[in-house]
């Protein structure tokens, strides 16, 4: 209102504002000390009030003082005290009038998040009978008052802002009247927090028994927290794709590097210091098993019902083996009972499941036997006569096996200088199929008869060549005299 402005003169009359913070912070909240410190009840000195929150108000309304109640935890209460003064200003005609009864009212304007309750406790100031002839400055020793009371229900900085209107008689007549507003600002912060973060580290180990088989292995974290989880850290692995930090739920990715096992921790913290860990075991195992075989070695050669022993082993650095086998076991005799050729695999897996093999070929042959009687070493025979080559081709045992496709040949050399061949000097032509070759079937043995009559004087080698898997005879030398 234009009158009431030009009516007032606010810079000669002010209301001293103070705030004593005489409130009580349930649950152990001791913020405020400072402001809780004297002047709770009983007679007032002003100085000390005017070092608290309030200040003394001048210049026209609105006028504004911050009543801070400080730090509030969720769900305490705490309370203040609004405390309203007169300065005298020595400002002419517009000031209250001696003995004046100055009536003040506080109103809530608005709240969040919360109500603020203002409850006045006393609502009027009474002035000296001599009030107008007080120094410049002098503060009123009466004072009007209203409690404020504040449940804090949500987190954050807020502020509140109640109006107060004073008025009262005049000097020189008429009405004073004055209003203003006051900022109640407070900070809420939670709830002590006790409560540490709670982690959980998750690996699926993609290998058997808990062990990984791919490098790096990667697992998941999962930190929360009833306030916020405010850091995170790892021992043993490396933290990647943090989300979340600053909210009750953090998620990270943890990867470990290297074969063996490892130790990991994920160490959360929340603001108030509070830490949460989880600690898994990490196996990693890349390699697969080493795999010896000592016999059969590779390429072997084995006569039919030759007793062979197996001998292999495995081998492994990392989660150890979990199996080793071959065609028979370690130790046991290999397979050498039909002509041919064989594989023998061995192969191994390591706990991880990890896996290896590894492949040796041997072959089963028979054995030529010969030449049987009455050939013999050394032994010297008469040209002329009919010498006949007997040989059989056997086991292991010289248990003779049929041998009717062996479709042998046989050749003879000479004759040579004996006793030892000095290079042949006439090679007798080859005499497969020949009428002197024929095999018993029932002795299982092949027999040539070599007609030595006409040759010359000397040593003659005979060999004896036949398909696969029938193997070759000779040299056998023949000592040919002439009598
Ligand atoms: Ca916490
Ligand atoms: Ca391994």
């Amino acid at each position: 209102m234009g009158s009431t402005r030009k009516y007032w003169k606010w810079g000669w009359v002010a209301l001293v504002l103070s705030a004593v913070l005489a409130g009580s912070i349930l649950a152990g909240c001791g913020l405020l000390t400072k402001q809780m410190t004297g002047n709770t009840s009983g007679s007032l000195n002003p100085l000390d009030e005017l070092q608290g929150d309030g200040d003394i108000l001048t210049g026209p309304p609105p006028l504004e003082d911050t009543l801070n109640l400080g730090t509030v935890t969720v769900g305490n209460t705490v309370k203040g005290t609004i405390r309203l003064y007169i300065l005298r200003k020595q400002q002419g005609q517009n000031t209250f009038a001696d003995g004046a009864t100055v009536t003040v009212a506080f109103d809530p304007k608005q709240g969040s998040p919360g109500p603020l309750v203002v409850t006045v406790t006393k609502g009027t100031i009474s002035l000296p009978p001599n009030w107008t002839k007080q120094d410049n400055d002098t503060l009123s020793v009466d004072y009007a008052e209203a409690s404020v009371q504040l449940t804090a229900t949500a987190v954050g900085s807020f502020n509140h802002v109640v109006h107060f209107d004073a008025s009262g008689d005049k000097s020189g007549g008429d009405t004073l009247t004055r209003g203003g507003n006051i900022n109640v600002r407070y900070t809420v912060i939670p709830a002590s927090d006790t409560e540490p973060p709670r982690v959980t580290i998750t690996f699926t180990p993609d290998g058997k028994n808990g062990w990984f088989v791919t490098d790096p292995a990667c697992g998941t974290v999962v930190a929360t927290d009833n306030v916020a989880v405010t850091s995170l850290e790892a021992t043993g692995g490396e933290l990647s794709n943090i989300q979340g930090l600053g909210t009750t739920h953090v998620t990270a990715t943890i990867c470990v590097t290297g074969e063996g096992t490892h130790t990991v921790t994920v160490t959360a913290k929340d603001a108030a210091g509070n830490e949460g860990s989880d600690e898994e075991e990490v196996k990693i195992d890349t390699i697969p098993p080493t795999i010896t075989i000592t016999t059969p070695p590779n390429g072997a050669e084995y006569i039919l019902n030759e007793p062979v022993y197996a001998d292999y082993s495995c081998s492994d650095d990392g989660s150890g083996i979990a199996d080793c086998s071959g065609p028979v076991a370690n130790g046991d005799p290999i397979y050498t009972s039909a002509v041919g050729t064989y594989n023998f695999r061995v192969t191994a897996e390591d706990v991880a499941g990890n896996t290896s093999k590894l492949t040796h070929t041997y072959s089963v042959v028979l054995k030529f036997y010969g030449l049987l009687p009455p050939y013999a070493t050394g032994r010297k025979y008469k040209i002329g006569s009919t010498f006949p080559i007997k040989w059989q081709y056997t086991d292991y045992y010289n248990v003779p096996q049929d041998s009717a496709d062996a479709k042998p040949t046989v050749s003879i050399q000479g004759p040579y200088t004996c006793p030892a061949p000095s290079g042949g000097t006439t090679s007798l032509p080859a005499t497969s199929g020949a009428s002197g070759l024929r095999y018993d079937a029932a002795a299982k043995m092949w027999i040539y008869t070599w007609q030595t009559k006409g040759l010359k004087q000397g040593c003659y080698d005979i060999n004896i060549d036949s398909v696969d898997p029938y193997p070759d005879g000779g040299p056998f030398r023949v000592n040919l005299v002439t009598r």
